[in-house]
């Protein structure tokens, strides 16, 4: 057997592989990686060059998909770069202390809601992006943009797409919809078919994948039953990571939407008699373990729970009606990523 130099006993062993891109290998303790700059060596992909040769992106027609008693949800989102603080009140209030690290705030990627036609932002870019959501008949048209310096996607789980609505790298078999070059524009069409209900999410799955990803760009998204009533309070939780990799920081965070730590994490508000539920998805390279303090639900096989575990972009939803009101702690359990800040309040009055 050839020794192993310390790049590959590292990839093994001591640090994570994260991926390999352009022949580089990324690893945890490779330092911060440039995603941009990194991205200029992926080569576009020949049916990307072509369509952009032919003038845009194709087109298809949306009367293909469209049933009497369906709707169309159409949302216009960008990618974008912006500056993005983990913990902004510097606080971990779950231990009443001072956050260690001085410096929490870097360039992060986010997917940002805009208006019909991409004429004004609805809301700052943010980690998770916005909520899609579709009822069982609908199709869904994304209209995305890409505004960062790298190519990027949005890839859903769950719902019905044809092959080139799939916004995934396929190295030279990628659609243009896997490889959305900086200020070019794509529309995706998905199908909520039947059979596609649940609490579902979007990433990037371009080229550059997972390192977009790991920069913030994924969301959730929701297939509703038809005729289904959502529930009086609903949360939608995305639990993933930052690390020194991506941020360029000295820490290493482990995150709720985009946050460490109680009081920067979503803290969720619900009343006594609500119907409540939570949507909770992973979206990094670990296993967690979803607890509720104080609750507890029925699980798809009839089993009582108050914990759930589940891995790499599982996703799934928890409800129950709101019995016990007072100030909960909602937490990952593996314990090294509760103390690194995947706790959250959830306030019943
Ligand atoms: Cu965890």
């Amino acid at each position: 057997m050839d020794p192993l130099d310390r790049r590959g006993f590292l990839a093994l062993g001591g640090a994570g592989l994260i991926c390999t891109i352009a022949g580089h290998q990324i690893t945890t303790d490779g330092g911060q990686v440039d995603v941009e700059k990194l991205a200029k060596e992926v080569p576009v992909p020949p049916k990307v060059a072509a369509a952009e040769r032919g003038g845009g992106e194709p087109r298809r027609e949306l009367a293909a998909f469209a049933t009497s008693s369906s709707a169309v949800r159409e949302y216009w989102i960008a990618a974008e770069a912006m500056n993005w603080n983990i913990v902004p009140t510097h606080r971990d209030q779950m231990m009443a202390e001072k956050v260690k690290e001085g410096k929490t705030t870097f360039k992060a990627y986010g997917y940002r809601p805009y208006s019909p036609g991409f004429k004004s932002p609805l809301a700052p870019a943010q980690v998770p992006g916005p909520l899609i959501e579709a009822a069982v008949g609908d199709t869904v048209i994304v209209h995305f943009r890409n505004k960062t310096g790298s190519p990027v996607t949005m890839h859903p789980h769950g719902i019905f797409y044809a092959n080139e609505m799939d916004g995934t790298y396929k190295g030279k078999w990628t659609d243009p919809g896997g490889f959305v070059q900086t200020n070019r524009t794509f529309t995706y069409v998905w199908e909520a078919r039947e059979g596609t209900e649940g609490t579902w999410l979007y990433h990037d799955h371009g080229p550059m994948d997972p390192l977009p990803v790991f920069k913030g760009l994924f969301g959730p998204l929701v297939i509703r039953k038809p005729g289904e009533v959502p529930p009086e309070a609903e949360f939608f939780l995305g639990f993933h990571s930052w690390d020194p990799t991506v941020t360029g920081l000295k820490g290493n965070y482990a995150c709720i939407n985009g946050h460490a730590y109680a009081g920067n994490t979503p803290t969720l508000e619900a009343t006594t008699g609500q119907r409540v539920a939570f949507h909770v998805y992973g979206m990094d390279n670990f296993f967690h373990t979803f607890h509720l303090h104080g609750h507890r639900w029925i699980e798809p096989d009839g089993r009582i729970a108050d914990t759930k575990t589940f891995g790499p972009a599982d996703s799934f939803r928890v409800e129950f009606t709101e019995d016990n009101p007072g100030r909960w702690f909602y937490h990952c359990h593996v314990f090294q990523h509760l103390h690194m800040g995947m706790n959250g309040w959830y306030i019943v009055s």
